[in-house]
C-alpha cells in the first residue's frame, strides 16, 4: 500500500465533488486519517474531465478505468449504477480497494458478483451509505444498542424529493432502468433500507418478509438541446417515480418504507421514526443536527442537539452547537474508509451490506410484479 494512498476516481458529478471535497478536507480536520494523493480522475468527455480534474485537484486524467486500476490503491466508483459492477470487480481482482456508490448495482446478480469479488480480495470494498456517518444516526444507534428504546417494534422510513415533480424536468440516466436499475426505490430507498439494517437489524433479526409497489407518474421526459430550452426528443421513463413497501422482521417488528422523487415541496426529506417498548426516536435529514428522543417517563419528544461534546465527530470540527452539514457525512465516511484501507482492516458499510440492501430492493420489485409477499427468510436458507 503506497503512502500517501493513491486515489483513482471514476465520475466527477455530485458524488465526485462530495468525495474529492472530503479527501481534501481530511489533512486539515482529521489529520489522523491516512494521507492521500488525488492521482487520476476517470471519465469519458476529455474536455469536461480535464476541467474537473483541475477543479477537484487530480494530477492525471484517463478515459479508460482499465488503465488506472493497477496504478492506484483505491478506486472510487461514482459512475452511473450500471457502471458499478465491472470496474469494481476488476479493481478488487487487482487488490485495489473500492468505495462504490449506492445502490451497489442495477441487478441482484451483479451485486452478488461484486460481493464475491470483495470476499476474495484482501482490501476493503465499501458501499456509499454515507448517512450512517451522521452524528445523529450514530447517536441513535448508541441509544438503541444500549436498550434505551426497549424492544424495537416499529420502523418507519420515508425519503422524499421533488426534482421530478415538473413533468418537463429533463430526462437523465437515472430514469432508465438499464442504467439505474430502479428509480426512487434504488436511489433513495437504498439509503432507508440501509439505515433500517444499521439501526435495528441486530435487534430484530433482519427482514423476514416484505411486499411493496412502485408507481411511475410521468412516462416520458424531454431531452433538451445545449440551450437548455429546445426539446430535441422525449425519452421513456422506465423506472419508478415512487415506491412504498411494508416489511416484517424476524422478531415480529414491522416497518414501512417509502420514497418519492415527485413529492412537491420536499427537497431531501429523509425521515426515520423508530418505536420500541420503552421509547421512540425521530430523525430528519433536513434537520440533521437534531435527534428527537422520547425515553423513560417523558410525555413528549425531547430534541437532542447532536453537535455536543459527546458527538463522535465533533472534535474534528467546531465548538458544540456550530452545526455540521451534508458534506460532513462524506468526510467522516472517507476518514473511516481510507483508514481501513491503510490499516488493512474491514470497512462497513461493505459490499456485503450493499448486497443485503439489494436483496430487499429486488424483493420489493418482485412483490410489485406478483402482488405477493416475498419470503426473504426462506430464500436465505
Ligand atoms: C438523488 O437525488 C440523490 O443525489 C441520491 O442519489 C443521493 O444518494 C442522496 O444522498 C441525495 O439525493
Amino acid at each position: 500500500m503506497a503512502d500517501p494512498l493513491q486515489v483513482g476516481m471514476l465520475g466527477y458529478g455530485f458524488m465526485g465533488r462530495a468525495h474529492a471535497n472530503a479527501i481534501a478536507r481530511l489533512p486539515m480536520f482529521v489529520p489522523e486519517a491516512p494521507a492521500t494523493e488525488r492521482h487520476t480522475l476517470i471519465g469519458r468527455d476529455e474536455a469536461a474531465l480535464s476541467e474537473a480534474a483541475d477543479r477537484l485537484g487530480f494530477e492525471h486524467t484517463a478515459t479508460d478505468w482499465r488503465a488506472v486500476i493497477d496504478d492506484v490503491d483505491v478506486l472510487y466508483n461514482l459512475g452511473p449504477n450500471h457502471r458499478h459492477a465491472e470496474p469494481s470487480i476488476a479493481a478488487l481482482n487487482a487488490d485495489t480497494a473500492v468505495l462504490c456508490e449506492k445502490p451497489l448495482a442495477t441487478t441482484l446478480a451483479d451485486a452478488e458478483a461484486m460481493t464475491e469479488a470483495a470476499d476474495r480480495a484482501t482490501v476493503p470494498a465499501g458501499c456509499g451509505f454515507n448517512y450512517r456517518f451522521l452524528p445523529a444516526i450514530q447517536h441513535a444507534k448508541e441509544l438503541i444498542d444500549r436498550g434505551e428504546l426497549g424492544e424495537i417494534q416499529q420502523f418507519r422510513g420515508r425519503y422524499l424529493q421533488d426534482w421530478l415533480v415538473d413533468p418537463e424536468a429533463p430526462w437523465t440516466w437515472r430514469l432508465d432502468s438499464d442504467a439505474a436499475g430502479s428509480g426512487a426505490l434504488g436511489d433513495l430507498g437504498a439509503h432507508t433500507i440501509d439505515l433500517a439494517r444499521f439501526l435495528i437489524g441486530d435487534h430484530t433479526g433482519g427482514i423476514d418478509r416484505i411486499t411493496g409497489q412502485r408507481q411511475t407518474f410521468v412516462d416520458e421526459r424531454p431531452v433538451y438541446a445545449d440551450d437548455g430550452e429546445t426539446v430535441t426528443e422525449y425519452q421513456p421513463v422506465t423506472v419508478d417515480d415512487a415506491y412504498t413497501a411494508e416489511a416484517v422482521f424476524a422478531n415480529g417488528a414491522t416497518a414501512t418504507f417509502e420514497a418519492s422523487r415527485v413529492a412537491a415541496g420536499h427537497k431531501n426529506d429523509h425521515t426515520i421514526t423508530i418505536h420500541g417498548t420503552k421509547g421512540s426516536l425521530r430523525f430528519s435529514l433536513e434537520r440533521l443536527n437534531e435527534l428527537a428522543v422520547l425515553t423513560g417517563d417523558a410525555r413528549g419528544y425531547e430534541t437532542v442537539l447532536v453537535t455536543e461534546e459527546t458527538d463522535p465527530y465533533l472534535d474534528a470540527w467546531w465548538p458544540p452547537g456550530h452545526v455540521l452539514g451534508w458534506e460532513h457525512t462524506a468526510v467522516h465516511e472517507n476518514a473511516a474508509f481510507l483508514s481501513a484501507v491503510a490499516d488493512e482492516t474491514a470497512f462497513q458499510p461493505s459490499f456485503a451490506d450493499g448486497y443485503a440492501v439489494q436483496r430487499v430492493l429486488d424483493a420489493i420489485e418482485r412483490a410489485d410484479n406478483t402482488g405477493e409477499w416475498v419470503d426473504l427468510a426462506a430464500e436465505s436458507v
